[in-house]
């Protein structure tokens, strides 16, 4: 190839099959406009492989969503460019002036949106700004509560093998045999162990988080009382979850899932936790910097405050809406078709399969069966699984996304039924108890998924569906 030529281009979406191209509208228009076309071959068609994957496929993964052109645009702005350590008004490098108004803005919309007197919008993602607020409110050591990991908690949440667990002395708690918050053991365990801080939230929680109840049982020790949103603070801007605000002391949210912003988080204090500790927000600033982090990243505060915007707006209330009532149809539609499901159903954004009716371990065979149709969802724990994390006999499944892309109830029933019609082909395929065996079993699985024609049929149904919604970003 002569020097400065860029190498031919491995798949151009021009090449998509004609059923794509025919469908307007046409997807991948970010892509035409990319000079990374001319430089980066490479990059440029993994970009490109993504989107259409993105696009011809299904996203139910309950954490992932499809943001607007606009917050993409932000989160690619020249505001990636730029330092700036401290915060508004208290920097450690020149140039930030533009910043610090950027910064001041983008606070301001979080702590309207969310009705709180203080938010930090520089966590870098759901983790740290968990760490964080452990950080500052606990002395190494000190007794905290959360929902054990494989009822549907967070690793951050005082999982055993993360360094949260490490750090401060972690006591879980658990959901009842029905799928609820066993709010009894709360009770008892925040009575008997007096915890500092507890936790109320999760990642795989299909029910509403009872708020009222927490606060109740931590004032009773004088526990900070702290909701992780992550997964419902869409939900809440929309008005379609009861927002913890009045409840609780401090609350952390990443920003990229219902809420449908950049990868990123935020810490808020409320006034029921500023008046319990007055210093609370000072507190929260310094451990996130000089405690945790370094420089901000401008680019996805920019991007968050495009978010907080369009969260704000009443289309975005219809969404978060729309969000629940698919979750809701989605759930009835898997229920008659014979599925079972953790708690019975949803009040939220997400359902758990419970495939252990079928064998236990089922989840991965779900997992890669529906990835094979173009319909991404992720295995997943239930309560008192009775097989491995790695192995688990649950399917978390989700609508944030393909409720961004305009799909309603009708679609809702198509998509039951896809993967009621892939249940239906797994129903004499198991995974082996026995540990050793497991890995051969599921290699034995993958050839078979690559190779049964049966797979190729829905692909091609999935496929369809999805091109009369194209992804936000990429319209
Ligand atoms: N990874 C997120 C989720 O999928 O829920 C939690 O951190």
């Amino acid at each position: 190839m002569a020097h400065g030529q860029p190498p031919p281009l491995p798949t151009p979406y021009f090449q998509l099959p004609a059923s794509i191209l025919s469908t307007p509208p046409i997807p991948f228009c970010t892509l035409l406009r990319m000079s990374i076309k001319q430089t980066d071959a490479e990059i440029f068609e993994l970009l490109r492989a993504e989107e259409q994957r993105q696009q011809e496929g299904l996203t139910l993964i309950p954490s992932e969503n499809h943001t607007s052109r606009e917050v993409l645009e932000a989160l690619s702005s020249v505001f990636s460019d730029k330092y700036a350590e401290g915060y508004p008004g208290r920097r450690y490098y020149a140039g930030n002036d533009i910043a610090d108004r950027l910064e001041s803005l983008v606070q301001e919309r979080a702590k309207a949106l969310f009705g709180v007197p203080y938010a930090n919008v520089q966590p870098y993602s759901g983790s740290p700004a968990n760490f964080a607020v452990l950080l500052a409110l606990l002395e190494p050591g000190d007794p905290f509560m959360g929902l054990d990991l494989l009822h549907g908690g967070h690793l951050t949440h005082g999982w055993k093998a993360n360094a949260t667990s490490r750090l401060w002395k972690s006591i879980p708690y658990h959901v009842d045999a029905n799928g609820r918050i066993d709010l009894a053991e709360v009770e008892a365990m925040t009575l008997a162990e007096k915890p500092k801080l507890i936790w109320c939230g999760g990642t795989a929680l299909p029910r509403a988080i009872p708020f009222s109840d927490f606060s109740r049982i931590a004032d009773t020790v004088g526990a900070y009382l702290v909701a992780d949103i992550s997964h419902i603070s869409g939900l809440i801007a929309g008005g379609a979850h009861e927002s913890p605000v009045s409840h609780v002391h401090a609350v952390t949210t990443t920003t990229h899932k219902t809420l449908r912003g950049p990868r990123g988080a935020m810490i808020l204090a409320t006034e029921k936790g500023i008046k319990k500790d007055p210093e609370l927000p000072q507190k929260i600033d310094k451990t996130i910097i000089p405690g945790l982090q370094g420089g901000p990243h401008l680019n996805t505060i920019a991007a968050l405050g495009v978010a907080l915007k369009e969260a704000s707006t009443p289309a975005f209330a219809e969404y978060a809406a729309r969000v629940v009532e698919n979750a809701r149809t989605l759930a009835d539609a898997l229920v008659e078709s014979g599925f079972t499901l953790v708690s019975g159903g949803t009040d939220n954004h997400l359902l758990l399969l419970d495939l252990t009716p079928g064998g236990s371990g089922r989840g991965v065979l779900f997992h890669e069966a529906l990835e094979r149709i173009g319909i991404y969802t992720n295995k997943n724990t239930v309560p008192n699984d009775p097989s491995s994390p790695f192995y688990p006999s649950g399917l978390r499944i989700g609508t944030p996304a393909v409720t961004t892309r305009g799909m309603s109830a009708t679609d809702m029933k198509h998509i039951a039924s896809f993967i009621a019609q892939v249940g239906e082909h797994l129903k004499n395929v198991s995974i082996p108890p026995d540990a050793a065996e497991r890995k051969s079993a599921l290699a034995a699985f993958r050839e078979t998924l690559a190779t049964d024609p049966f797979y190729d049929t829905l692909r091609a149904d999935v496929r369809s569906l999805c091109l009369r919604y194209p992804i936000p970003g990429a319209a």
